[in-house]
């Protein structure tokens, strides 16, 4: 059984009014906040099709990139981990997350000089990958890993050799299945894994959703829409333009339980 096909919650955040002054290196231009907003209505609406219950928080004010949820936070089945993001910028959101995710499951810290983002956190065929980044050091995932472990889940480091995150780079496909770009195609840490490697210009395409026995593509990849439905997987595309302009995909919108 998938981990990722036993989901019931999913917690978003509203993206707030200043949705633009957040972090990005994409080159892309600001985003078009209207646009922004009914994008992330579809994903939520996703979600919901998925039979998540959506639990909602209200935009973070000064916080531009806190409706990239999953950063401040990992959630494995029995703790919540609030992180400690290697963006100065992004930490303090996490503070009105923790007392939702407290009514959930005990939560722990990573505690300095640690950092880690849930970005770089991917569970899958039952074994937790630590991306270690430039969000990401060696120390926070050296916590979460040790605090993994102290409830019986098996995790490995994983170098992240280009992007914001392991997740821009890697996802979950189901049963054994994972999503790659080519520079992770060798990659020790997914060994035994079937691999579906990305052409170099289908990058963005990484950062897939598994949800519930579907995966959510981001819209504009037609031929990856068709490789990941020859394995039988409904796949259902949303539009993220918005949301990419800013660095951040469909991961990374939402903690799913
Ligand atoms: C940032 O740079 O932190 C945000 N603009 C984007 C974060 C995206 N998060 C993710 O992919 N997990």
């Amino acid at each position: 059984m998938n981990r990722s096909d036993t989901f019931k919650t999913a917690i978003i955040r509203t993206p707030g009014p200043d949705s633009a002054a957040g972090l990005t290196t994409a080159g892309l231009g600001p985003p078009d906040p209207a646009l922004l907003s009914r994008q992330h209505e579809a994903y939520a609406r996703a979600l919901a099709a998925a039979g998540l219950e959506i639990v909602r928080l209200p935009p973070a004010p000064g916080f531009p990139d806190a409706y990239f949820v999953e950063d401040p936070a990992v959630i494995a089945s029995p703790i919540a981990v609030i992180t400690r993001p290697g963006a100065a910028s992004r930490r303090g959101e996490e503070e009105s997350l923790a007392p939702v995710l407290a009514r959930y499951k005990p939560v722990a810290r990573i505690e300095a000089p640690g950092t880690l983002e849930g970005g770089d956190v991917l569970e899958a065929g039952g074994r937790w990958f630590i991306g270690v980044s430039e969000r990401t050091n060696e120390e926070g995932a050296r916590q979460l890993g040790a605090l993994l472990s102290s409830h019986g889940e098996a995790w490995t480091i994983v170098p992240v050799p280009a992007g914001l995150h392991l997740k821009s780079s890697v996802n979950d496909l189901g049963d054994g299945r994972l999503i790659v770009t080519p520079d992770l195609k060798s990659a020790a840490a997914f060994r035994g894994y079937s691999l579906l490697v990305l052409e170099p210009d289908e990058c963005y395409a990484a950062n897939v959703l598994r949800v519930n026995g579907r995966v959510l593509l981001p819209a504009g990849f037609p031929s990856v829409r068709r490789k990941i439905a020859a394995l039988g997987i409904p796949v259902q595309e949303i539009d993220v333009s918005e949301v990419r302009k800013m660095d951040g995909g469909l991961t990374c919108m939402s903690l799913r339980f």
